[in-house]
């Protein structure tokens, strides 16, 4: 009962909804509309009743919530299972489980904080309650398991993409799945597999983007490095609205992938890619290396021309651009 009012409102637009036409949609009396539209108020919804125009919504809550997500989703797969939880440790845990049991293709993992959310090489991904996207999208593709660092390249495409929409911002990529703004780290991605030697079973990509975080609300470590969309963009961000948007974006670059290959994620991340002809030290498990970063391989590998000319190719690192 509660999705379809909202869904009646959302249809609505902003607009007023007539008590009539809700109890005639919903099937239901005046008395028990009225129950309904306080337990929305009583979730965080502002709503304004007016005598003779009806209801309409005035201001969603800060939170976000599983319904919120799927209203107004314009994809076919991506999204239509959501897990949504308030509090967990990482989405990326919670994501594995589902995958392993089966969950379909497009099952989505978000919560509202994450606890011990991760990032690459077991670090720490600051997850606070209400203001960021912490998800997990599980997807299956049949593809070899050494193709699946494109996916990571793809994600990136698809939240730029979706950042780009939704507020207008202009972000950058550093690779392979950093996105930056102004310098400062407002996204991460982690793509992490659940495979057999020649074939994956599923991709788990963690994305976490910081959303309405205020400067004060970040830890003093991350305040020179990281950034907020709201910090940028200087207006409180709709997060539903970013899910949506980025997951349209993905389904879509996705199918594309699948059917012609990685050229035109490619095409696109480089033009979003800051790292690409600068003077980079790629810092890998094995030691640093410096030179130019001159392009990625098809496979979404890093070229780098060493000091001395030699190409080397980069699988996994973390890259400082200099100056
Ligand atoms: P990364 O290893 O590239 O980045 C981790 C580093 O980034 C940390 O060591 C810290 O310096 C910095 N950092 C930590 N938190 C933040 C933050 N909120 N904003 C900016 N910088 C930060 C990046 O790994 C991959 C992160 C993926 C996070 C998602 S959230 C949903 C999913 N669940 C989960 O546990 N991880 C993924």
């Amino acid at each position: 009962m509660r999705k379809q009012l909202l869904e009646i409102f959302s249809e609505a637009n902003g607009g007023f909804v007539s008590g009539q036409k809700i109890s005639e949609e919903l099937g239901c009396s005046r008395t028990a509309i009225w129950k309904h539209i306080e337990d929305l108020r009583k979730e965080g919804y502002e709503l304004e009743a007016v005598r003779k125009l009806g209801y309409r919504i005035v201001q969603k809550p800060d939170k976000i919530s599983g319904n919120e997500i799927q209203l107004g989703l314009k994809t076919k797969t991506l999204g239509r299972h959501v897990h949504f939880e308030e509090s967990v440790t990482s989405t990326q845990k919670i994501a594995h489980r589902l995958a392993y049991e089966g969950t379909p293709e497009g099952t989505i993992v978000v919560a509202e904080e994450q606890q011990a959310g991760r990032g690459r090489l077991d670090r720490l991904w600051f997850s606070p309650k209400y203001t960021g996207v912490w998800m997990s999208i599980i997807l299956r593709p049949s593809i070899p398991p050494s193709q699946t660092p494109q996916l990571t390249l793809l994600a990136a495409v698809a939240v730029v993409q979706g950042i780009q929409e939704v507020t207008g911002l202009e972000p950058d990529i550093k690779w392979p799945n950093d996105i930056l703004i102004g310098g400062k780290k407002v996204v991460g991605i982690l793509t992490e597999l659940q495979a057999e030697a020649d074939r994956v079973n599923s991709v788990i990509i963690g994305i976490g983007i910081n959303v309405n975080q205020t400067i004060e609300q970040f830890p003093e470590e991350l305040t020179s490095i990281a950034t907020s969309l709201s910090i940028q963009q200087g207006d409180k961000i709709d997060r539903a609205l970013l899910i949506q948007s980025i997951l349209a974006k993905l389904e879509d670059l996705y199918h594309n992938y699948l059917t012609n290959g990685f050229k035109v994620v490619k095409l696109l991340w480089e033009s979003y890619a800051i790292s690409i002809g600068k003077q980079i030290i790629a810092r890998t498990l094995n030691g640093s290396i410096e030179g130019r970063a001159i392009g990625i391989t098809d496979d979404g590998v890093l070229r780098l021309e060493g000091m001395d000319g030699t190409i080397h190719l980069i699988h996994s690192a973390d890259i400082e651009i200099k100056q």
